[in-house]
């Protein structure tokens, strides 16, 4: 018998999307639409059954009632089942929305201890737990036997993969024990970058990862995967799906002396690394290189400019004051007085947070020079 399912994990339902300003709001909705938008290509893909491995809300305290409801109704209005692994964000407890009434067709584990739900028309045995708090110390796939019989085995966990040698406190599993379990698949979350399946032993393994990111330590293209699996075969396939993504964009910029040049050379390059798609991304953009003692960087102007092209985009100005130390050398004016006590004080910066603000220092001076400097001014 083969089975077609879906694996997914980590929406984070409610979560407050920091550092995209005002974009945050919008982003939220969009973690809500991916959802719906995964349960639409599961139905068109015709799976017999989809598997959630935690997290699926942020925080079930914070939840809104509209968004428990939204995610209830969509479940109930597929044509296949269900399961749910409550995650360390969306423990089981007294006052989660898991304790409330879901679908016929939705399947929660509310226990810390591995447990299982047979499906006898598809041959299958899912196995999963629930975190009943924030953290879960105990091996849960230790120990486990399974039943010798024809059903296929798979296991829905919220879990952290490990070598083993240190403390774990997000439902530890061991390669060791991957290996002895003998399921026929993990589908584990958690981890919110996705990892290509693999084997121990005849156990198959993967991480889907989070379907929409929700900060710049989630970069790229996010999805979930679609899986076929028999009692010995296993195949699997990701699905991008993620409506934009995280990017970081790291910017030489020596030798421009233009904010607009700046714009247009960031513009290009984010055409350049992510084709049609650059303009729904959001981008942490960090300049870096030397420039002129005579050339200020006004973030703000190219953070609108790029704002009216892409979804969000903010600025990081690590660039570096450009001095020519032979030509310093037979200058005498304030200036060239400032700029040899700020080198000397940026050489001998203890760390290089002091070796920052000593730059910072600089450029901040040297704009002083031209320019009235105001206090909140970056
Ligand atoms: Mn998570």
């Amino acid at each position: 018998m083969e089975i077609k399912f879906a694996h997914t994990s980590d929406f984070h339902i409610g979560a407050k999307c920091k550092g995209i300003g005002n974009k945050s709001e919008i982003r939220k909705y969009e973690i809500t639409n991916a959802f719906i938008n995964i349960l639409k290509i599961s139905s068109k893909e015709n799976i017999d059954i989809l598997f959630i491995a935690g997290d699926l809300f942020d925080d079930t305290k914070g939840i809104q009632e509209e968004d428990i409801n939204i995610v209830k109704k969509s479940l109930g209005d597929v044509n296949f089942n269900v399961v749910i692994s409550p995650g360390n964000h969306d423990p089981f407890t007294s006052d989660s929305p898991y304790c409330s009434q879901w679908p016929n067709n939705v399947f929660i584990f509310k226990d810390d201890k591995l447990d299982f739900i047979e499906f006898n028309d598809l041959k299958l045995r899912v196995w999963g737990h629930a975190f009943k708090s924030a953290y879960e110390r105990n091996h849960l796939l230790k120990d486990v036997k399974l039943p010798q019989d024809d059903f296929i085995n798979i296991c829905v966990m919220h879990g952290n993969l490990f070598d083993g040698n240190n403390n774990n406190a997000y439902a530890p599993i061991t390669y060791d024990e991957v290996k002895n379990c003998c399921m026929d698949y993990i589908a584990l979350g958690h981890i919110h970058k996705k990892s290509e399946p693999k084997y121990v032993g005849k156990t198959c393994y993967t991480y889907c990862g989070c379907p929409e990111a929700t900060g710049f330590d989630e970069t790229g293209e996010k999805g979930f995967y679609i899986g076929k699996i028999s009692k010995n075969f296993c195949n699997l396939t990701f699905k991008s799906c993620s409506k934009r993504n995280y990017e970081v964009l790291n910017l030489d910029i020596t030798n421009l002396e233009s904010d607009f040049d700046i714009a247009e050379l960031i513009i290009m390059e984010m055409k350049k690394n992510y084709k049609e798609k650059y303009i729904n991304n959001i981008y942490k953009v960090v300049l870096s290189g030397e420039i002129s003692e005579n050339f200020f960087i006004n973030t703000l102007k190219i953070e609108t400019y790029l704002n009216d092209r892409v979804f969000f985009a903010s600025l990081s100005d690590n660039t570096e004051t450009r001095v020519d130390i032979d030509e310093l050398k037979f200058r005498n004016d304030f200036k060239s007085i400032f700029i040899k006590k700020m080198m000397l004080k940026i050489e001998n910066s203890k760390n290089d947070y002091e070796k920052n603000i000593n730059r910072q220092a600089l450029k901040i001076g040297l704009r002083a020079f031209r320019e009235e400097v105001k206090y909140s001014d970056n």
